[in-house]
């Protein structure tokens, strides 16, 4: 039985980065095995194999593959028993957050999306750019008189918010507009081992050490 931790992911994907933030902060190696989605290896029997759906990320641990960022976030957090939460409340309520982020700040990435990767009808973006700035605007009120999204620590709550936000610029989203959320990333940022997405994921397979620099960090 493998005990250690192999992530799929990509260097330009906000799903891929959640779990890879969680191993940072946790300071954890893991094999990293890039998929890349600019040929649509995520869509080749080899990977299909491992993602059914398709999609990076895929985490394979101890014989079980997990896929879906926030169920590996979910997974990361039982397995290691970090930022799982302090209390049992706090574990259920992080997990709460995960499944309003899949269906709220969804729509920072999808902007995201269809700004940098896939131009779409000026409709879609109409309909879809109120819905990602109505999350933040969320975000930010929740975020007023808190230092974390649930308790008083970072939990994955945090890790997988801030993990599929964090290409919000690239979607013409300025954190400066929301300064409760961009006050909590700085949180964030201020943690051991905290990198940002293109400062953290390779474009190539790397064994992945705490502290180690990549050796792929320049921006494409
Ligand atoms: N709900 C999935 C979404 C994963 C997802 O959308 N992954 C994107 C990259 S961020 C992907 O693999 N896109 C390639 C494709 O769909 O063909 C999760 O949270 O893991």
């Amino acid at each position: 039985m493998d005990d250690r931790f192999t992530v799929y992911g990509s260097f330009t994907s906000s799903s891929s980065y959640k779990p890879m933030l969680f191993l940072a902060l946790a300071r954890i190696p893991y094999a990293f095995k890039s998929v890349n989605l600019k040929i649509g290896a995520q869509r080749m029997p080899g990977y299909l194999a491992v993602n059914r759906y398709g999609q990076v990320p895929a985490l394979c641990h101890r014989g079980l593959t997990i896929v879906q960022s926030n169920v590996i976030l979910d997974y990361l957090a039982r397995v290691t028993g970090r930022f799982d939460g302090g209390s049992e409340a706090d574990r259920w309520q992080a997990r709460e957050w995960l499944s309003w982020e899949a269906d709220a700040i969804q729509n920072i990435a999808r902007v995201r999306h269809f700004s940098r990767f896939r131009a779409v009808d000026p409709a879609i973006m109409a309909h879809v750019r109120p819905l990602a700035e109505a999350a933040l605007d969320f975000m930010d009120r929740w975020l007023e008189n808190r230092a974390w999204v649930v308790g008083e620590s970072c939990t994955i709550a945090d890790i997988g918010c801030w993990g599929r936000m964090v290409f919000m610029a690239e979607g013409g989203m300025e954190i400066a507009r929301w300064p409760n959320v961009q006050a909590w990333s700085r949180r964030l940022a201020a943690m051991p081992g905290f990198a940002l997405p293109y400062d953290l994921i390779p474009k190539r397979d790397q064994e992945m050490l705490p502290h180690e620099p990549t050796a792929s960090r320049q921006r494409e």
